[in-house]
């Protein structure tokens, strides 16, 4: 794909270099933008093998708004790290998509607006606690009203950001219909040029592409704003070495892109969808390029 290739030029040859919260030096390039037609195929990288399945877990998950991956992870360990021994996990993004803890009526302070306990999209947990489903409130409003400039879903809780080991990377996204297709958009505040960002694309590829279907309509772009995109760089003989990301993305720029693969899903309601559900079709690749996760 030229738009990731053109990326990982981009932040090779413009970036600079800073030192992070891993202990591992980045290449950093402020306000990467990029954005890919998803009605040419499915983006999911071809020059280089993509492990796509856990990547579709967690989507799946993601849409099931669990606090938790006790079911997660019977299917992918990329969540275990970042949990607690109860399963517990403080970036629950899909929580927050699903189950936005809402200010209560009872306890709204004087003039503060706060969503009707009546609306179909709010409802009362077994704890009491009161949560808005931000996807169901979206899908109807892209059904209802598609000219809409509103249609917004943030995983970012100001005061959970403040706790949580891992603030979500990719925080808020937006649709938008233009000639009858949807486009998503993604903000995200952090991105690991070489590990992070090829899955956070496929994935949001994948929720734009499950929300097209559910709401009728064609697939559009899928554009993705990256506030610090970055590549982890360290040099040859110091304690880092093996983060280096920098070798691995210029072998994967010397190779030449293969036709994008096409996704396939079966045709059900959004909250019916299990992974048996997707079919990749046609993915050609070339071989898995290792790079190591600097936590
Ligand atoms: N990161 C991503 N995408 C993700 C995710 C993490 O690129 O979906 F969960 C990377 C970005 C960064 C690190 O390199 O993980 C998070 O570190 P920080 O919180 O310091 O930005």
């Amino acid at each position: 794909m030229k738009q990731y290739h053109d990326l990982v030029k981009l932040v090779m040859n413009e970036g600079v270099r800073k030192s992070s919260r891993t202990g591992v030096d980045t290449i950093s390039y402020f306000g990467a933008f990029y954005r890919v037609d998803l009605s040419e195929g499915f983006p999911l990288l071809t020059t280089k093998k993509m492990e796509w399945k856990s990547l579709l877990y967690e989507v799946l998950w993601y849409l099931s708004g669990e606090e938790h991956i006790k079911n997660l992870k019977q299917h992918t360990k990329i969540w275990d790290a970042w949990a607690d021994e109860n399963g517990r996990l403080q970036t629950a993004y899909g929580r927050f998509w699903r189950r936005f803890p809402v200010p209560d009526k009872s306890v709204a302070l004087d003039g503060e607006i706060f969503v009707d306990e009546n609306n179909p999209f709010v409802k009362r947990e077994s704890n009491g606690a009161l949560v808005f489903d931000q996807v169901g409130w979206v899908i109807n409003e892209i059904k209802s009203n598609p000219n809409s400039r509103r249609l917004v879903i943030t995983a970012w809780h100001p005061a959970n950001a403040v706790i949580s080991k891992l603030p979500p990377c990719h925080y808020t996204f937006a649709f938008n219909v233009s000639n009858g297709k949807l486009n998503c958009h993604l903000t995200q505040r952090s991105g690991d040029i070489a590990l992070g960002i090829p899955f956070n694309l496929a994935a949001y590829s994948i929720l734009t592409q499950i929300i097209a279907q559910e709401t009728n309509l064609a697939l559009g772009y899928f554009a993705h704003t990256i506030i610090d995109a970055h590549i982890y760089v360290a040099d040859k003989g110091s304690p880092t070495e093996k983060y280096d990301h920098l070798e691995g993305l210029k072998l994967q720029l010397t190779r030449e892109p293969f036709p994008l693969p096409q996704l396939k899903i079966a045709k059900k309601p959004i909250d019916e969808l299990q992974f048996e559900d997707f079919e990749l079709i046609g993915y050609q690749h070339h071989p898995k390029i290792k790079f190591e996760v600097a936590v």
